[in-house]
């Protein structure tokens, strides 16, 4: 039996890194005087480094003016970090980012089928928060049973702790959830944890690999281009999406 729903934020929730943590990192370089602008295309680069302040450090790395003392490096990335959420938090706030198409639809699913919500995302509970706040209003927060953030599982995913923790809060196995991913990272992380994942293909994952997938497409709000297919109309639903997962435990059992 399905019992919970576990959904990734950035990129899955939300295609939140283009235009919010992208230009809150630009931001916060800018307010330290710095001339480091991060682009479109070497945001991307930078995305396979999971965790906003292990991406700093990694392209500070790769800087040849980056600072060779690591105590000095952690201490600007920490700074800059803090400073990038408290710019992202505002840009969430003023409408920078919404909800992906079929991600509310697919949350009234589970409220009506009575399947637990829950989140499991590297970034931290601020940024959370401030997305849930202004995307889904005043009960936002209380529709998930467990939200499993950056401070309580400080090994990023691809490691599996954020997974084991929320299964560990909602109180289930891991075959009786399924996550709800967009990075190559993420997928890794639940299947480690031993969750059924599903991949939606975000902006900077559009080629990714999704390997340990048991479903993959486009977006929740059209079948069309899902693998396995399943029709031409409509939208993902959480019953089809219980089906595929239902075909999957069987050819594993
Ligand atoms: C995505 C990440 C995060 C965000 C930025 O997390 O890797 O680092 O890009 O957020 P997920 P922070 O897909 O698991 O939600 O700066 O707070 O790390
Ligand atoms: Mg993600």
């Amino acid at each position: 039996m399905l019992r919970a729903l576990v959904w990734d934020v950035d990129g899955t929730l939300a295609e939140t890194e283009r235009d919010g943590h992208r230009v809150a990192f630009n931001r916060a370089f800018e307010e330290f005087g710095m001339p480091r602008r991060w682009s479109e295309a070497r945001y991307g680069e930078l995305l396979k480094v999971p965790g906003g302040r292990e991406r700093l450090l990694a392209d500070m790395a790769a800087h040849p003016d980056a600072l060779r003392d690591d105590d000095e490096r952690m201490a600007l990335a920490t700074s800059l970090h803090g400073l990038k959420n408290a710019h992202y938090a505002r840009l969430v706030a003023e409408g920078a980012v919404d909800l992906r198409p079929g991600v509310r639809e697919l949350m009234d699913d589970c409220q009506r089928l009575g399947v637990q919500m829950a989140i499991a995302t590297t970034t931290s509970r601020a940024n959370v928060e401030a997305l849930l706040d202004t995307c889904l209003g005043r009960d936002g927060r209380a529709r998930f049973a467990a939200v499993v953030c950056a401070e309580d599982a400080p090994s990023k995913k691809p490691d599996p702790q954020v997974y084991a923790l929320c299964l560990r809060r909602l109180g289930i196995a891991a075959h009786e959830a399924i996550a709800i991913e967009d990075s190559p990272a993420g997928v890794a992380a639940a299947r480690a944890a031993g969750v059924p994942v599903v991949v939606t293909r975000s902006r900077y994952f559009a080629d990714a690999r999704t390997t340990g997938a048991f479903a993959v497409g486009p977006g929740l709000d059209s079948i069309a281009g899902w693998t396995p297919r399943a029709g031409r109309r409509g939208r993902v639903t959480l019953t089809q999406l219980m089906a595929w997962r239902e075909s999957l435990l069987k050819l594993s059992a």
